[in-house]
């Protein structure tokens, strides 16, 4: 049966219906999500009843697992990370980023899985790094291509808020040996549309390697604003059973922070990619 698709925003999201994730996927529906993802960069599901083992196993479909060096894991399913504001102070998700693009080959894509809500807010908002680029004049998307940018961990994991305990500081000092700064291209293209996008991101983006320590500043600055505007994005109102799937090579995303003390809990698995160029 063929799932219906309704495009959310110009720049990207859209919402799928006519399927239980659940359920192993047929090859026609693996192919059906494959193709919404790439012509989408964001989808939505509504009325999922995902245990963690069946989460696991929907992202598994589409490429091998990342597990994160320093969010918990689910018991059920190491390979799903429990976002949980009561064990975890998840503020910096409350900033405009790309998922883990501190190592190699950041994660081709994640699903996030709703598991508890407050009333109000705790919305997340998704940016489409091609809408952002494609914004941009043709002498400076020119400029920025042949560029390169370095990708810091300890931008969004500083020592300060993750390595105050002794057990938090083993992990925090292991995981930073293991990613030191990398460079990835200011401008990445799909690997399989072809489509160009904006990759830095303000989680963990440093530094544009060719400019100097001002000009990377000032452009850097710019790009992060230029790609988070309201035209280029979606916000995302959960609801009870909602799991996202996002393409993270040319997405960015915010939770918003304005709901605690009230608990939230996501459970989020994520597919890693391959290097960008
Ligand atoms: O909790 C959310 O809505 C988003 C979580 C997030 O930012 C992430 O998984 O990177």
């Amino acid at each position: 049966m063929s799932l219906r698709i309704t495009r959310l925003t110009p720049a990207l999201g859209a919402l799928v219906e006519g399927i239980n994730l659940a359920r192993p996927l047929s090859d026609e529906q693996y192919q059906q999500i494959s193709d919404a993802l790439l012509a989408h960069q964001v989808l939505f599901f509504r009325d999922q009843q995902l245990s963690p083992t069946q989460q696991r196993d929907f992202a598994a479909r589409f490429g091998q697992l990342h597990t994160h060096p320093i969010y918990p894991s689910h018991p059920d399913a190491p390979e799903v990370m429990v976002l949980d504001t009561e064990a975890f102070d998840l503020r910096d998700n409350a900033i405009w980023h790309t998922d883990v693009t501190f190592i190699e080959t950041p994660p081709l894509g994640a699903v996030l899985a709703a598991r508890l809500l407050p009333e109000t807010g705790g919305d997340t908002l998704w940016a489409s790094g091609i809408a952002a680029f494609e914004a941009l004049s043709a002498p400076l998307r020119q400029l920025l291509d042949g560029l390169t940018a370095t990708h810091d961990f300890t931008k969004s994991f500083p020592l300060e808020r993750y390595g105050t305990r002794p057990e938090d500081l083993q992990r925090w000092d292991k995981t930073r040996l293991e990613n030191p700064p990398i460079s990835h291209p200011v401008i990445r293209t799909h690997p399989v549309s072809g489509r160009k996008a904006l990759f830095v991101n303000d989680g963990f983006t440093t530094r544009i390697n060719e400019l100097s320590e001002k000009e990377s500043a000032a452009l850097l600055a710019f790009l992060f604003a230029h790609q988070a505007r309201p035209e280029f994005s979606l916000r995302w109102r959960w609801q009870a059973g909602d799991v996202a799937f996002w393409d993270n090579r040319v997405t960015q995303h915010y939770a918003v922070d304005d709901y605690r003390p009230t608990r939230r809990i996501m459970h989020r698995a994520t597919i890693l990619g391959d290097k960008p160029f």
